[in-house]
């Protein structure tokens, strides 16, 4: 494990947080991008170009992929790979002054090496480090998830709340009931915190889900795409977060 990155993202981590914090005393610019929901704050924008600046300072030679902007053009994912959400929940940070995060996955050869999923207004920082374990703030963590999705809660995206996919439908009766935070950061997090045991989210970026992996992939949990193979670092997906057996449950309803 690399102690001096690992310790150097928690510093930065720390900063992120006092920089979000701060922002929303005042006054927040923002755009839209693909549309009304779709939103950018000028947050957004310091964040990434903060974490940006702090790699590229001390890892000249790591790639970095953004959402914001930087690094959309890659094409392999050889060497270190940084990919950043720097606000997960950005319609939540505008109207809710909370439930939103920052995320940092750590690839290298395509091979998760950390995880980091930061709760800003919580102040509470989850991450899993390859070999090493996972963690809330430091203490190790290890979920109890359920065995079965008749037991568990199902958090899932805004886009399955409307159409009529039969699948998609046997998926929500199969659980016990279904949550939507409106952050893929919190929604990830409430897996790790033994609330939910299943994630289930069309149109995810790797920004989405990259911190995700790595911490799951730490604690054996399952990520895959909807038909239980697994995701691409450098291409948008369907995703599906979920203990081992009730992944089992979910895709084969998925693809029933
Ligand atoms: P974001 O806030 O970083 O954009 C709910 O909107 C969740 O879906 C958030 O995690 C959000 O991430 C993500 N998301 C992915 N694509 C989105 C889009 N086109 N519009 C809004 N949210 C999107
Ligand atoms: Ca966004
Ligand atoms: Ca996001
Ligand atoms: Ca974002």
């Amino acid at each position: 494990m690399n102690y001096q990155r690992h310790h150097l993202v928690q510093t930065w981590i720390a900063q992120v947080g006092n920089m979000l914090r701060t922002a929303l005393q005042g006054e927040l610019e923002i755009e839209e991008k693909s549309g009304r929901a779709d939103l950018v704050t000028q947050m957004d924008k310091a964040v990434e170009a903060y974490l940006i600046d702090q790699i590229h300072h001390y890892f000249p030679n790591d790639q970095i992929l953004g959402e914001e902007g930087h690094g959309h053009n890659l094409t392999s994912t050889q060497g270190v790979l940084w990919i950043i959400d720097p606000i997960d929940g950005t319609l939540n940070f505008v109207k809710q002054a909370n439930n939103f995060g920052t995320m940092i996955g750590i690839f290298e050869d395509g091979q998760a090496q950390a995880g980091y999923i930061y709760d800003v207004m919580k102040d509470d920082l989850y991450y899993g480090i390859n070999g090493e374990g996972v963690f809330l703030n430091d203490q190790p963590l290890v979920p109890t998830l359920d065995t079965f999705l008749a037991d568990s809660l199902l958090n899932i995206n805004q886009y399955h709340l409307v159409g009529s996919d039969p699948q998609i439908q046997a998926l929500v009766n199969g659980a016990l009931g279904v949550r939507g935070y409106g952050s893929a950061a919190l929604e990830i997090i409430s897996i790790l915190r033994g609330e939910a045991s299943i994630y289930y989210a069309s149109r995810l970026q790797p920004w989405d889900f990259a911190a995700g992996l790595a911490i799951f992939k730490e604690l054996g949990l399952k990520v895959t795409d909807r038909q239980g193979q697994a995701l691409d670092l450098l291409e948008a997906s369907t995703v599906v977060f979920a203990s081992p057996q009730v992944h089992q449950e979910a895709i084969q309803l998925l693809n029933a």
